[in-house]
């Protein structure tokens, strides 16, 4: 039998920002757990600790990009623009710790290298980079799944004399003002790093693979009387984003977009794109941009005029202009094409003229330019979702790594439990939701906190999710991915950005709202897919 006394805690929390600060604060001051999170960071904030890049901010609206349960807070906490930048969330999410009393066990520049699941005794051991061992008998993960740095290796690297920095951990000490500044990748951060950085660097080069379908955001001011609104409604407004599918607080569309004409169709996209924001544009427009390829074809051609008549020098244009699906994560900015017609702003199209190599002085392309810049920023993204626990040493029943698990791409029950692994779970595991995040941590945390009250109140010490229920989860998630058209693109979203990584389904597509109630079913159902075992017996059934 588990004896609780023999591990130094009841449960370890890996990471502490959005998802880890919530789940301590859940295991802690509402099950009474004995609870350490930890975080390889100077600072808790987690996404919002390290992306301190020039432009940094979340692109989904404030209102909603922020925890529902303190509604004190959602009282109290002022704003005042309509997107929230990086300094407000981390002071935020800094304020939530402060006010629920989690600093003093939250173990900062402390990262997990290990954890080890003791069949025999059912504890998870867990290893640091400062040399320390802890063990716990719940280990839940809140890696983040946008944490693992992807570095391109451009040839060159070490002889370049200039900084080299990628936005995911971009240095307190480093200014770009005045300064001759590339960037490599048009992703949500390469359009947001562009946008600020043009306007105070003495030249920015822009290093594009892929051209972007971008839209506007609509960032700018919010009075009072909006946040005293948002205030007094914040109860329907909650609601409203679970019901929905990508959360993000705007009614979604349940229209197609070739059931009206032409015209209509233009005024839509039009108004969409007066309000901003890139997730409203993809589905607050009509139902099926996402999925049907006609849809998809209307909207992509009138962000296609859009940088057509924005674009002043043809050639320019030309260049940023996608003729792919508009089927990545959507994405928005104040004036990402307007920046392209600054005087101080150069784009170089590397598909058409690759990067050879850096020299000491810059960026040296096939065509024989050699770009020269002071500052060279990687906006290449990250290693998504499984990214960061490969980083890791986990190891569950057997001694199997999660990389053997997971070898043929990462799967899970719910996104919350991988089979082999018991009592871990996963916070924004692979097959998690594809929605706003905040709402969807809260929905694991709050769901999985409810397992392990139900657990301990009968006894339960095993809890595992079983391999049947892990491919069933991971079929459907495959099923609806594949009636979507982001699966036919190539991005984070399946891990194609990554050079070798197997391209895998790592969404469940059909949005929060689908998935909080297949959630709320597997609970009433007495925790349908997982094997819940008392001891003495911790060998799977
Ligand atoms: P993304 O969306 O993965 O974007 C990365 C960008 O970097 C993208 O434009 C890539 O081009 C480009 N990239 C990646 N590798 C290379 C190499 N080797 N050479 C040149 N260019 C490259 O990451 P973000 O950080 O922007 O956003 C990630 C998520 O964080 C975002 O969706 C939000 O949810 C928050 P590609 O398009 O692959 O051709």
């Amino acid at each position: 039998m588990t004896d609780t006394k023999t591990t130094d805690f009841d449960a370890i929390v890996v990471g502490a920002g959005f998802a880890g600060i919530y789940m301590l604060h859940k295991l802690r001051n509402e099950l009474g757990l004995r609870v350490r999170a930890f975080d390889r960071a100077g600072g808790v904030g987690g996404t919002w600790y390290w992306n301190r890049y020039p432009g940094a901010m979340s692109d989904v609206e404030g209102f909603v990009y922020r925890y529902s349960f303190d509604k004190e807070l959602l009282q109290e906490w002022n704003w005042t623009t309509k997107y929230t930048p990086q300094k407000e969330l981390l002071a935020y999410l800094e304020a939530v710790v402060a006010k629920h009393d989690l600093a003093k066990d939250i173990q900062l520049n402390t990262g997990i290298e290990s954890a080890v699941f003791d069949e025999s005794r059912g504890v998870w051991t867990v290893g640091t980079d400062t040399g320390e061992t802890f063990t716990a008998r719940y280990v839940v993960t809140a890696l983040g799944p946008l944490s693992a740095a992807n570095i391109p290796d451009i040839k060159g690297r070490e002889r370049f004399q200039g900084r080299i920095v990628h936005t995911g951990a971009w240095p307190d000490d480093l200014t770009i003002d005045g300064k001759r500044v590339g960037v490599i990748g048009t992703g949500s951060t390469g359009t947001q790093f562009t946008c600020a950085a043009a306007k105070v660097v003495e030249h920015l080069t822009v290093f594009q693979r892929s051209p972007q379908y971008c839209v506007p955001s609509g960032h700018g001011p919010v009075t009072e009387e909006y946040v005293a609104q948002v205030r007094a409604n914040y109860d329907s407004i909650w609601e409203q984003v679970r019901s929905s599918r990508v959360a993000c607080g705007f009614e979604e569309s349940d229209v197609p977009a070739m059931s009206v004409s032409e015209e209509e169709r233009r005024r839509v996209f039009e108004e969409n794109w007066q309000k901003g924001n890139g997730f409203r544009f993809m589905f607050g427009t009509f139902s099926d941009i996402a999925t049907n390829p006609e849809a998809n074809q209307a909207a992509a051609e009138f962000i296609r005029s859009k940088i057509r008549e924005i674009v002043k020098d043809p050639e320019t244009a030309r260049k940023l202009t996608p003729t792919d699906f508009y089927a990545k994560r959507p994405i928005c900015n104040p004036d990402y094409y307007e920046t392209f017609n600054r005087d101080n702003v150069t784009l170089v199209s590397i598909k058409e003229t690759p990067i050879k190599e850096l020299t000491p002085k810059g960026v040296l392309t096939e065509d024989g330019v050699e770009h020269e810049l002071d500052v060279l920023v990687f906006a290449t993204g990250f290693d998504a979702v499984d990214g960061s626990y490969k980083r890791i040493d986990l190891r569950g029943r057997g001694g199997r790594t999660i990389r053997e698990h997971w070898a043929d791409g990462p799967t899970s029950y719910l996104g919350v439990a991988t089979s082999g692994f018991p009592n871990l779970f996963m916070i924004l595991g692979p097959n998690s939701a594809f929605s706003n995040l905040p709402p969807g941590i809260e929905t694991q945390v709050e769901w999985i906190t409810d397992l392990i009250r139900t657990a301990e109140e009968n006894g339960t010490t095993v809890i595992e999710a079983t391999q049947g229920a892990e491919d069933a989860w991971t079929q459907t998630c495959k099923e609806i991915a594949d009636q979507t058209l982001f699966s036919k693109v190539d991005s984070w979203i399946f891990g194609a950005n990554i050079p070798g990584k197997k391209h895998s389904v790592m969404f469940f597509f059909a949005g929060l709202a689908p998935y909080r109630q297949k959630l709320d079913e597997v609970a009433k159902s007495g925790y349908e897919g997982f094997d819940l075992q008392a001891s003495p017996s911790l060998t799977p059934a």
